[in-house]
């Protein structure tokens, strides 16, 4: 009823995602670093559980208190906003960065000069991710680079041809990596590379990379997302910096909420 607190009305939970991702332990971090948030509780879930909690409390115009992140179509999709985090336990703005084995310079330079180029803006991710919910990553990936010629030949030029050399990426399952790493896999595939993509667990994304088990990554959300797994494995991996600059983590609640930070939580 009216009269219940909303902490009340969401029985103290905050939908959560999949046990792997970065953004649960930086939300387990952030109730813990909150006072307020005494009592409150993450569910853990899946992405598509959450999404599904999602539409179904806008459907009934109840409240909800998810972790979310951008760039996600949700926001697109929905009147969303994230909840002011005052003590930035979740992170911030950040970058997405791509990662390689060691060696792989000298075993692969033709991959590897297009994987050190490649950089792209939360717009372009967005289109292919948009553009996948009514096909697939693998033809979304193509229409965009179809679109953008200009800046697939910038990261191309000069770069020889090959006859099916073989590299796999590491990704992890959410649709932002699952857009720039069918890009990837085009471009690759455009100039004679036979490509793999396997999704995993950020931890096992990092430790295949140090293992030289995979070649690359473009799916490291850093420095604050996935900041253990990278200071874990930093001496054996390498970095080529940011392949995508302004992506965020958070709380996140229908605009139709009146609350606007973390700290209105009340325990
Ligand atoms: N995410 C999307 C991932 C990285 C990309 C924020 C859900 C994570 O938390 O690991």
């Amino acid at each position: 009823g009216d009269t219940a607190s909303l902490g009340e009305q969401v029985d103290y939970k905050i939908v959560g995602i999949e046990p792997g991702a970065g953004l649960t332990e930086l939300s387990q971090n952030t109730l813990k670093e909150y006072e307020n948030l005494k009592g409150w509780e993450l569910v853990d879930s899946s992405t598509a559980g959450m999404l599904g909690s999602l539409e179904q409390a806008i459907r009934n115009k109840e409240p909800i208190i998810i972790t979310g992140w951008t760039p996600h179509w949700k926001f697109s999709e929905y009147d969303l906003k994230f909840l002011e985090d005052p003590k930035g336990t979740l992170g911030g703005s950040e970058n997405i960065n791509t990662i390689v084995r060691k060696g792989l310079e000298n075993d692969l330079p033709g991959a590897y000069t297009i994987l050190d180029r490649f950089y792209w803006e939360p717009k372009d991710m967005e289109a292919v991710m948009y553009e996948a919910q009514n096909s697939s990553f693998e033809d979304a990936a193509i229409k965009w680079i179809e679109e953008n010629q200009d800046k697939v030949n910038e990261w191309t030029e000069g770069v020889d041809k090959v006859d099916g050399k073989e590299i796999e990426l590491v990704s992890t399952p959410w649709d932002s990596e699952r857009a720039s790493s069918s890009v990837m896999k085009a471009v690759l595939e455009q100039l004679g590379y036979s490509v793999t993509i396997t999704p995993v667990d950020p931890a096992i994304m990092f430790q295949a990379i140090a293992t030289d088990a995979a070649d690359a990554t473009l799916a490291p959300w850093l420095p604050t997302t996935h900041s253990s797994f990278y200071e874990k494995h930093k001496e054996d991996i390498v970095d080529l910096g940011e392949n995508l600059k302004g992506t965020k983590n958070g709380f996140v609640v229908p605009e139709y909420m009146e609350i606007d930070s973390i700290e209105d939580l009340q325990p």
